[in-house]
């Protein structure tokens, strides 16, 4: 008797082995909690996992598992199980399927592991010869001869909350921290004109990021990717000249007349007194039956723009002040005297509402973006003060997140929804349902999760 796996709350010592549990041995060698609070125990004959209550023991008779001994194991942001072994690779368990990653078919540079860990921008780092980084498609190797690591025999690895990754060698600690150039949104080594747009991209939902591309994306590193980091990000490229603050931005929006040319109807945004706009974020509603054709923006501004779910959604950014009517819709159909509801921003500085002499209407207004990626903002409005549920069910009508209970102000509402569960793990992709409840209201819409 001896060894075995014990839990210490603080207080008492729980210990499980072969005699009062499911363990096959004693000799316990790699260990990780997901996010479900499940353990997952490796030793030389298989992985186990342990909820608390039931035991489950995968091992090369009864799983597709390749090897039985396991040396280290971590759990990524998706939840996946990435286990070393100790000379038949590196596996890789989504919860069905086991792929198993070796010298003859990746980048790694050894059969065995001796140590793992995942970082929340979806990689993995492999201690034993060498650190190596997965991406998920690329493998990179840092050595003592390309790199500062001080041994190349790797036995620990950690990674802390800022992303730096603490590595234990055979010749002491050493921590690595990636650097990021601000601006570097694709991070080849400079800035250029197409990390603003891929931030112009970003702004308006038509590609995701990496956590470190949104760190450089981040230029004046207040927490949000907007369009005052794009207009930064322009600047910087350019360099040398003095610029105006955008906190300076002044100017009054509002929509100019519809004018009706060659079937199409050209709805200018206006900016009255407008001085130091350089920026422009604008979402606005597409009532039923009007459709986007384009959009033009002043001289030398780049835009990005995507329309879905019945809204447009736009982000432009230029090195010049814009003035006048400083975007054109482009439209089809039959446009609103008033123009469109909707929300702009000038220089991600000063917010305004658009388009609020249309009537509003009551109830569950719609959910942007949908199909959803990341993040939806899911907008509604109330026309008095209520008790309010607004709830995600799944496609079997099982509540998966409850995002608003409680009294809420007549008005307009907006809440993001992550595409998480109440547990705060991501949910799968698929269909799920949104229900706005008020004591006199009931309304449900259908949302797409893709990733
Ligand atoms: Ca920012």
């Amino acid at each position: 008797m001896g060894g075995g796996l014990a839990v210490f709350d603080g207080t008492d010592w729980t210990v499980y082995n072969t005699g009062n549990s499911p363990l096959p041995v004693d000799w316990i060698s790699a260990l990780a909690i997901d996010a479900a609070g499940r353990a997952w125990i490796g030793a030389n004959w298989g992985l186990a996992v342990f909820d608390g209550t039931d035991w489950t023991i995968y091992n090369t008779e009864n799983s597709t598992l390749p090897a039985d001994w396991i040396s280290a194991l971590a759990i990524d942001a998706g939840g996946s199980v990435w286990i070393g072994t100790n000379g038949d690779g590196l596996v890789v368990f989504d919860g069905t399927d086991w792929t198993v990653y070796n010298r003859w078919n990746s980048g790694l540079p050894s059969y065995g592991v001796n140590a793992l860990a995942a970082d929340a921008a979806g990689r993995v780092w492999i201690g034993r010869w060498g650190l190596t980084v997965f991406d998920g498609t690329n493998w990179t190797v840092y050595t003592p001869w390309n790199s500062g690591l001080p041994s190349n025999m790797v036995y620990a690895l950690a990674v802390d909350a800022a992303g730096r990754v603490w590595i234990g060698t055979s010749d002491g600690l050493a921590v690595y921290q990636e650097l990021i150039l601000p601006g570097d949104v694709s991070g080849d080594g400079q800035v250029t004109v197409t990390d603003v747009v891929l931030t112009l991209r970003y702004i308006v939902g038509l590609i995701t990021l990496s956590d470190t591309q949104k760190i450089a994306a981040d230029f004046n590193q207040d927490g949000k990717v907007n369009i005052t980091d794009a207009v930064l990000i322009l600047r910087s490229i350019v360099g040398g000249k003095r610029f105006a603050r955008l906190e300076d931005v002044r100017g009054q929006v509002r929509w100019g007349r519809v004018i009706e040319a060659a079937g199409r109807k050209r709805l200018p945004l206006v900016v009255e007194g407008a001085s130091n706009v350089y920026g422009l974020e604008l979402q606005v509603a597409l009532p039923e039956g009007v459709e986007f054709e384009g959009v033009e923006v002043p001289e030398g501004w780049l835009e990005a723009h995507r329309v879905e779910g019945g809204w447009l959604h736009l982000a432009a950014a230029g090195l010049n002040e814009a003035q006048g009517e400083v975007v054109v819709l482009s439209l089809r159909g039959v446009v609103p005297e008033a123009g469109l509801r909707g929300v702009v921003s000038l220089n991600g500085v000063k917010e305004e509402r658009l388009g609020d002499e249309v009537p509003v209407v009551f109830g569950l207004e719609g959910v942007y973006p949908n199909p959803v990626r990341g993040e939806a903002a899911i907008r509604y409005a109330l026309a008095e003060e209520a008790e309010v549920r607004l709830v995600v069910y799944d496609a079997v009508g099982r509540e998966v997140r409850r995002l608003v209970e409680g009294m809420q102000e007549e008005g307009e509402h907006r809440v993001v929804w992550d595409g998480r569960g109440e547990d705060g793990r991501p949910l799968a992709a698929g269909v799920y349902f949104v229900r706005l409840e008020t004591p006199e209201y009931v309304a449900t819409k259908k949302i797409v999760l893709v990733k």
